[in-house]
């Protein structure tokens, strides 16, 4: 029997991100996934491919998280990755969903701006997202902005500051941190920092060329939660995580998009 891994997260209809990549990583990884979908961005390729963006309405947000945990039980269901959320209506219910149903991991994402939203709700969301859903996560996953924004530095330019930023979040936050360099840190490798309050890790991997490709940092957070409902430690998660998504960043798909998606299947 599979174990059980549900991401909560937005469909990104170009099956590059969100609830798509993170299904496909469960897949991937051997265990059984499930949605409960919170908002759907359809890129507009007559716009520059920005984002067109509609929330889920709450009631079905709940309903959805409603059915699956009575489907299978906090005893079979204990791991969540959670993805883009949108509004603060969805984090709100998604909160009282964390806070109610006691997930023994739950990875965050915390995916912050999304281009399309109007920035006056972008940050309405933003706050709530660190008010509501942050002391609720277990390990979170911040690329180079969103480690910027939740650590309150000015900048992260070098290993040093990512190292800087991780610790920083963790102390705000209390949960594991993985601080993601990406292609935003000079240096032949891609840096990415773990940080628990104890252990110090960087983990690298050669950069494969130098921009960011669509669905890496839903993928890396799908692995480490599918990781961790198969029973690894939060460290060997990140580490076989991190294994996964360069070989998928390696093998990574063209289309008439500016980006390029991620293959899990690699
Ligand atoms: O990669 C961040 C992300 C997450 N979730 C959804 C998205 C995107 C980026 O496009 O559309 C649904």
């Amino acid at each position: 029997m599979p174990k059980l891994a549900l991401t909560i997260a937005g469909s990104e209809a170009t099956g590059g991100a969100g609830a798509q990549a993170d299904l496909k990583t469960f897949q991937e990884q051997g265990v059984y996934g499930m949605i409960a979908l919170t908002c759907i961005v359809s890129f507009d390729p007559a716009h520059g491919w920005g984002h067109r963006f509609v929330p889920v309405d709450k009631q079905v947000i709940d309903d959805q998280i409603d059915a699956i945990t009575g489907a299978y039980g906090p005893e079979r269901l204990d791991t969540v990755k959670i993805g883009m959320l949108g509004t603060p209506d969805t984090i709100s219910v998604v909160a009282k969903n964390l806070r109610d149903r006691r997930f023994t991991n739950v990875v965050l994402d915390p995916v912050l701006i999304c281009k399309g939203q109007e920035p006056g709700a972008a940050l309405d969301t933003d706050n709530a997202l660190k008010a509501e859903i942050l002391p609720l996560a277990t390990v979170v996953t911040p690329n180079h902005f969103e480690a910027i924004q939740l650590s309150g530095v000015e900048d992260i330019t070098s290993e040093e500051d990512l190292v800087n930023a991780a610790k920083l979040i963790f102390d705000r936050f209390g949960a594991t941190v993985v601080a993601k360099g990406g292609v935003r840190i000079e240096g032949a490798d891609a840096v990415d920092v773990f940080y628990d309050g104890k252990t110090l890790e960087i983990l690298r991997a050669p950069k494969v060329g130098e921009v960011a490709v669509s669905g890496a940092g839903c993928t890396l957070a799908a692995a480490i939660a599918a990781q961790l409902a198969k029973g690894h430690s939060e460290l060997d998660a990140v580490r076989n995580a991190k294994e996964f998504v360069t070989k998928a960043i390696i093998e990574r798909v063209a289309s008439n998009a500016p980006f390029e998606a991620v293959w899990q299947g690699a």
